[in-house]
């Protein structure tokens, strides 16, 4: 089903090719900000709900067609047996989740996931994987698979853990558009979480990724028993990088049985509270992808559409994530025609997903 919008849609381009004339609500030009300080961002997270959404649909005004919605398929590439520790996460060897170890995905297998996404109107296809960090023989597979994708015409991206300053490049070679690398939560918070990586590993990986030339994908969780700090020091950290990641998920917590956090003695995170910190990320990096990332399949679909008009332009779309359940395909197509929004594929594009791929290839597209 191809979705219409009555706006037109290219009256805003992705950043890459900004439109001239702004969307009714947007304001002046304002230079990127890299330098927030903790207090004011505890603020912005605090502000009074209507001013807070004002603020973040202004800034989302400024840089994006509101009405667009970027769509990004998951594929998990090698599952189970990770060796770290994060307490969120069912692919970690430590705990007993069910999930099934699996060897690297064969490349035929992947073409095919990857052929049917883009028959269903992904435009970017995301490679997960779960490992502390590939070896370099797990990159001279995952090169041959990032050349195939991208000879269907959909955008790449990978999620592998840490990389290396020469396995960033080699990625970069095949063709990688993006790397997925999150920050996950506060510096402060980040030890509750993860014992068997450093926050300043990932802050490094992130560093080989953008002097290698791949755009940036890197955001964190929501709803692990941090404070309003903690999730105010998470963006703190996010917007004051050298360069803004280009694409920002934003994960809630989805509790996976066996996992340390499935039955922590930390409250679910607040409806609202989620909104605003999706409201805040708009705010703090205004021409970034902001992507609703895990979590949705448990979130009302109101819930869904308020984090929409927060900001939030880009979502996962298929209906698995990596092991856990995402929203069925045909559901999420009639959301976003409910709110009368569409997909970026189908924006102008006729519904070639290519095409809506390729118009987001400047600088600054997602993830
Ligand atoms: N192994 C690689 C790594 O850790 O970078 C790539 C895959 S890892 C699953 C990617 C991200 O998924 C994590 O950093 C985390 O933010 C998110 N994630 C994993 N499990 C999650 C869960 N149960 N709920 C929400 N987000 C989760
Ligand atoms: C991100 O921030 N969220 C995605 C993607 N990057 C790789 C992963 C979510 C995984 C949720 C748990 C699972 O399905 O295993
Ligand atoms: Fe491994 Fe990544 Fe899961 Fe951590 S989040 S346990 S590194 S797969």
């Amino acid at each position: 089903m191809m979705l219409r919008s009555r706006l037109p849609l290219r009256e805003t381009s992705p950043p890459g090719q900004r439109s001239t004339k702004p969307l009714p609500g947007a304001s002046g030009d304002e230079p990127l900000r890299h330098d927030w300080q903790i207090g004011e961002v505890v603020d912005l997270l605090a502000e009074p709900f209507p001013d807070l959404l004002f603020r973040a649909q202004s800034v989302h005004r400024r840089y994006f067609n509101p009405r667009q919605v970027q769509l990004s398929t998951l594929v998990n590439i090698k599952s189970g047996a990770c060796p770290e520790d994060c307490a969120y996460c069912p692919q970690s060897a430590r705990y007993t989740t069910g999930v099934v170890a699996g060897p690297i995905l064969p490349l035929e297998q992947l073409q095919t996931l990857a052929r049917e996404a883009l028959a269903r109107g992904a435009g970017r296809f995301c490679m997960g994987a779960a490992w502390r960090n590939p070896r370099d023989r797990d990159i001279d597979r995952v090169v041959l698979m990032i050349r195939a994708v991208k000879e269907m015409g959909l955008e790449t991206c990978a999620t592998l853990g840490m990389l290396t300053r020469d396995q960033a490049l080699r990625l970069k070679e095949a063709g990688l558009d993006f790397y997925n690398h999150n920050l996950d939560t506060s510096p402060e918070y980040y030890a509750r979480i993860i014992t068997t990586r450093s926050y300043q590993e990932r802050l490094d990986t992130l560093e080989h990724v953008r002097e290698a030339g791949i755009r940036v994908c890197c955001g964190g969780i929501i709803g692990m028993g941090e404070s309003p700090q903690d999730r105010a020091g998470l963006l703190l950290m996010l917007a004051n990088l050298p360069e803004h990641p280009e694409s920002v998920p934003i994960n809630r917590l989805v509790r996976v049985e066996g996992t340390p956090l499935a039955d922590a003695d930390t409250p679910d995170v607040d409806a609202l509270d989620f909104v605003r910190v999706v409201a805040a990320a708009r705010i703090m990096m205004p021409r970034s992808w902001v992507r609703l990332s895990a979590g949705r399949n448990e979130m009302s679909e109101a819930l869904q559409g308020l984090c929409l008009l927060a900001g939030a332009n880009s979502i996962f779309y298929g209906e698995k994530l990596l092991t856990t359940a995402n929203p069925q395909v045909d559901a999420d197509r009639r959301l976003l025609a409910r709110l009368g929004m569409v997909p970026l594929s189908d924006a102008g594009g006729g519904g070639d997903a290519g095409g809506g791929a390729r118009r987001e290839s400047g600088h600054d597209a997602a993830c």
